[in-house]
Formats: C-alpha cells, structure tokens, sequence
C-alpha cells in the first residue's frame, strides 16, 4: 500500500541511466510510503496489487527532485545597495572591502539584530526560494564573527530547520573575514576559532559543517588549515570558498582534507581540479556572485569535466555578492556565462548539489528509498527550466 501515488506524469530522476543523466522516464509513476520514494518507473510497471490511499494525476507534467541550495549566506540583516551604487562608479569589492565595508558592514548590521529579527528576516528569504521547488538549503555562518553572534545565526539556521521541516545543513563560518576587535592579528582569531567558538558550538549540537574564505582579502592556506585540523578533530566535514579572486590553491587544500566542496573557483588550476577529482570533491559554481561583481574570469569546467570533478550550482545568497533568492536563475546564469549543458546545469541542482552536502544517500535524485521530495514542473521538457528566467511554473 502507497501512502501517495503520482500518476500520468514525465520523471527526470536525475540518475545517470541514459546519455544526458537526467534519467528521464516517460509516463511515469511515483509511489510514496513513509515519506520515501518506494516505487519509481514507468506507470505500465506498476506492480499490481499495490493499492494507493491517495493518488493523484499528474496532467502530463515533469517531475523532478526537489531542488537543492547547497551554498546560502541567507541569515543576516541590512543590505548592501549603496556599496553596489560604489561599485558602479568604480571602486572594486577589494578596495570596499579594506577600507572597512563588504562583510564586515553586514557584520556589524547582523551584531545588532536580535535573534528573532533574523528569524523573520531569514524565513522571509526561504519562504522565496521554496516558490522555485527548493528544498535542502546549505545555511552559513559567518556575519557574526563573535561567539555570541555566531551562535545566534546557528540557532537561526536550527529552527529554519525545525519550523519549516525542510532539510538544512548548518555551516559554521567563522573564518569569513577578521573581526575589528582582532584587527592586525587574525592568527589571534583564529586561535579564537579553534580553541573557543567551534569546540563550543560542536558541543551545543549547532555545527553540522566547516566553511573558511581563503582569500587575500579573507585568511591564508596555513590559517584555513588550522581550523580544517580542528574540524577533522570533532569530526566535521569542511568545505570552502577558494580560488574566487585569486589563485592560492586552496582547493587543493580543501581536497587534502577531503572536502565535501570547493566553492567559486573562478582561478582554479589544472593541478586544484585533479587534486579535487582524487578526494572526491564537489565544485560548487555561483554564477551570481560572478555576475555581480561583473568578473571576467569564469571557473574552468573544461578542466573539471576533463578530470570528471562533480558540478554543483547554487546561489551564493548574500547581501555583498549575491543577493539573489533565484535558484532557477542561476540555472540559467550557469549556461549562459559558464557554459553548462542544460543537462549537467540540472544535475548541479539536484545529484551533485546532494553530494556537495554529504546527502547524496537522501535526497537529489528519484529512485527507491530517497526521499519523496518532489517538484512537479508545467513544462514540456526539462531543460526548459534552464531556459526561462527568472520562472517556469511549479
Ligand atoms: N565569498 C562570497 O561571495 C561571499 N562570501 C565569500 O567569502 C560574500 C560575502 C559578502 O560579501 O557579504
Ligand atoms: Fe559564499
């Protein structure tokens, strides 16, 4: 018996059974029990004598997993317009960023806002991104910078979590940017890292992953290094943001401790894609971010298909690089200015965005005993969902 069966619909599942991977079956049916997927295939199939409580026509449409967002900075407070206004005149995100705005900006907006201030905020966002069919966020610390303010985005992230029943993966972010009260002394902060706020964070049950910016502008391969070790110590998976506006391998880093993801990678090199292909390592693309920092230099996916690297794509939501709530839009955006097929667009939403967070066993493609989180989509193939912008109908 099937709690729900979906009937007279068009599945891309997402799994690599047919040239392009999208795995696409035609007059399909999608057998639900228990909130897993438990029957999947072509509707003649359909074993007989497995009744349903609930069925429902699917009027001929597309089903696909739901979408995953597998790279958010979606709790924070204020906006950054007037430094996009300084940017059109000109000054680039570096300069805006030394000079004591950017990140540091949205930290000091976020300090000041309460917990339910960025609840609120925070729901707001999501409630948008769930319009697109998404449904597993990547959430990051990260505009907090203090213990206390890191906590409280964390504890946001939780009951995101639990007040939506969506699938989350908390990421602590600490290593964003250096905090003023550590001004000149970032070894200091990360010490403060390692020894205070992750160990306590991990221990209140906040952390499920680890995020660093290795940047010029953010913190060097040594000091990322130290808080993957700590990382790998309580037994938390890291990933990070490299190679965004230069070249300091550290994606090669990243894989060394087995990454779940190297994100941006705008600079990445032959040798970082290789080392990312060995761990396993996911390459997150955000064309967001490259679009609005108007960036000349896209992410090498010749070399990562050359070395077989998974593709995600994911929207990057922040207030400084990408304040977009679209991840259809990106969809899009990856085609257009990376390059992506349609096809390997939408296994970067689904199949690698689930492996970019450690779930692919659980969600990001169709088959027996995933979950049953699925998005039915009013177009006549899915590639369409690369095509329009910013919305096919859900
Ligand atoms: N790279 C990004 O694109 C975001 N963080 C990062 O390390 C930008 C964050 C911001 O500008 O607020
Ligand atoms: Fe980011």
């Amino acid at each position: 018996m099937f709690d729900r069966l979906l009937l007279n619909v068009h599945a891309a599942t997402m799994t690599a059974h047919d040239a392009g991977g999208l795995g696409i079956i035609e007059n399909a049916a999608v057998g639900v029990t228990g909130g897993k997927i438990t029957f999947i295939g072509a509707e003649k199939d359909l074993p007989a004598g497995r009744p349903a409580r609930e069925t429902a026509d699917g009027g001929g449409k597309w089903v696909t997993p739901a979408f995953i967002d597998c790279h958010t900075h979606l709790i924070y407070a204020g906006n950054r317009a007037a430094e996009f206004e300084k940017r059109l005149q000109g000054a680039s995100y570096e300069e805006i960023s030394r000079a004591g705005g950017g990140i540091l900006s949205t930290v000091r907006a976020t300090r000041d806002a309460t917990e339910q201030e960025l609840f609120d905020l925070s729901l707001r966002r999501l409630k948008t991104m769930l319009m697109e069919g998404v449904g597993t966020f990547e959430i990051k610390s990260g505009y907090g910078l203090d213990f206390e303010t890191e906590r409280r985005m964390l504890r946001v992230a939780t009951r995101l979590r639990d007040e939506t029943n969506l699938r989350v993966q908390r990421t602590f972010l600490g290593a964003h940017a250096l905090p003023p009260e550590y001004a000149g002394r970032p070894d200091d902060y990360i010490g403060h890292i390692c020894d205070d706020m992750l160990p306590a964070l991990h221990a209140e049950k906040l952390v499920d992953a680890v995020d660093g910016f290795c940047e010029n502008i953010g913190f060097s391969r040594a000091q990322i290094e130290r808080v993957f070790k700590k990382a790998r110590e309580l037994g938390l998976p890291v990933k990070l943001h490299a190679e965004q506006l230069s070249n300091l391998n550290g994606a090669a880093l990243a894989a060394q401790y087995g990454a779940l993801s190297a994100d941006h990678i705008e600079y990445l090199d032959e040798d970082g894609a290789a080392a990312m292909a060995k761990a396993g390592t996911v390459a997150v693309l955000l064309p967001g971010a490259f679009y609005f920092l108007r960036e000349k230099h896209a992410p090498p996916v010749e070399l990562l298909r050359k070395h077989r690297v998974p593709m995600a794509v994911a929207t990057d939501h922040n207030p400084g690089t990408s304040p977009t709530l679209s991840l259809l839009l990106m969809l899009n955006m990856s085609c257009t200015h990376f390059r992506l097929t349609p096809e390997e667009a939408l296994l970067g939403i689904t199949r690698h965005a689930a492996r970019a967070l450690g779930f692919q066993s659980v969600c990001g493609t169709l088959e027996e005993g995933k979950a049953a989180d699925l998005a039915l989509w009013d177009v006549s193939h899915p590639r369409d969902l690369c095509y329009y912008f910013p919305r096919p109908p859900l």
